[in-house]
């Protein structure tokens, strides 16, 4: 199963590739999630390293991508291989923004937006979000509240909507995450620990309405947060958050309930595939059955009728008609 990861800058889809096998490891919920290949271990663990000193990882770097690979298992259950993709916020800000509204360039990645048409990168990530079961969208509220020029909190605004109203991506398993929840458990609370109004609510109110956010189909909404933190004073005396030290994950619980959501639904489906190939295997036996049986019958037809006819060509002398007037008439000519 394919998981591409959207958001922003500094959106905290690193962080979060990064300590969701931590969390699922040191939670007791019956599930594992194993690095499949060496690279996603090399790259986890220098994430965590970096986070162990209490630091933040730096920013993905422009045209950097990877591709996280794991083997995740629930107890008594199949096994599933999620290929989980991070990308850097730049990126995918140019790839978001250029296919805004544009159905028909969407379609085609190579023709991705004004400026970027050529960039095979934009491109390639096109068709790994084309080629995704799920598409999640890691928002910071800070990038719809935060700021206070307006073109970039409408940007930030065109970003969210093109994740939730491109037509290609429709029919995607979609959620929306809201990262960092540590940060905004206020928030959340004042709009009943409902994190789709709570987006609703904090939309920038650039037009008079946002239908359209109630029109896009099957969404999930979702907060966590994926480290623990805590809050530290620097040298300049601005309250800093740092990951806590000893570091430890922060609250994933809503997530890894939604992954395992996505993995028992992928097997239905799977199964429903399995019974379809059954049915048709069958269909297949019956057709070829009766194919068979009347290939048979046109055989024994055909048998049936050779031995009339040697029959037949045999008894003809036997059967000679006495000669009658007009033969002896024809026989005299
Ligand atoms: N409070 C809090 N802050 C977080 C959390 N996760 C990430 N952050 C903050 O968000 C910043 C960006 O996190 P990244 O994971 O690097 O973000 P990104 O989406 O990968 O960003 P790009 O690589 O630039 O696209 C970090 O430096 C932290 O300051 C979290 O769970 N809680
Ligand atoms: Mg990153």
């Amino acid at each position: 199963m394919k998981i591409f990861v959207m958001g922003s800058e500094g959106a905290g889809k690193t962080v979060f590739v990064t300590m969701l096998s931590r969390y699922i490891s040191q939670s007791d919920c019956g599930l594992t999630f194993e690095p499949a290949d060496y690279e996603t271990s090399r790259y986890i663990v220098g994430v965590q390293q970096v986070l162990g000193n209490g630091e933040w990882p730096p920013s993905t770097l422009v045209g950097q991508s990877f591709v996280l690979r794991w083997n995740f298992s629930r107890r008594g259950k199949a096994g599933h291989e999620f290929a989980i993709y991070d990308a850097a916020g730049q990126d995918l800000r140019m790839l978001l923004l250029g296919v805004t509204g544009n159905e028909a360039h969407a379609a085609v990645a190579s023709s991705l937006p004004a400026g970027a048409g050529e960039n095979t990168h934009l491109a390639s990530l096109y068709d790994q979000i084309s080629q995704s079961d799920v598409l999640m969208y890691l928002l910071d509220m800070e990038a719809l509240i935060g700021s206070q020029d307006a073109q970039e909190q409408n940007e930030n605004y065109w970003l969210l909507k093109t994740f939730l109203s491109h037509p290609a991506w429709k029919t995607k398993e979609r959620v929306v995450l809201l990262s960092k929840k540590d940060k905004y458990e206020a928030l959340l609370q004042s709009n009943g620990n409902d994190v789709k109004t709570c987006i609703k609510e904090h939309l920038p109110r650039f037009y008079s309405t946002s239908h359209w956010f109630d029109d896009v189909g099957a969404v999930q909404y979702l907060a966590f947060s994926s480290v623990a933190v805590e809050t530290t004073i620097n040298q300049q005396g601005t309250p800093m958050r740092r990951p806590s030290k000893p570091f430890r994950p922060g609250d994933m619980s809503a997530l890894v309930q939604y992954l395992t959501g996505v993995a028992d639904r992928s097997e239905a489906t799977e199964e429903l595939i399995r019974r379809g190939d059954r049915e048709v295997g069958g269909l297949a036996w019956i057709v070829l059955f009766i194919i068979g049986a009347f290939l048979v019958g046109l055989a024994f037809r055909g048998l049936l009728l050779c031995c009339l006819f040697r029959q037949s060509t045999e008894a003809w002398p036997a059967v000679a008609t006495p000669l009658t007037g007009l033969d002896f008439m024809y026989q005299a000519t």
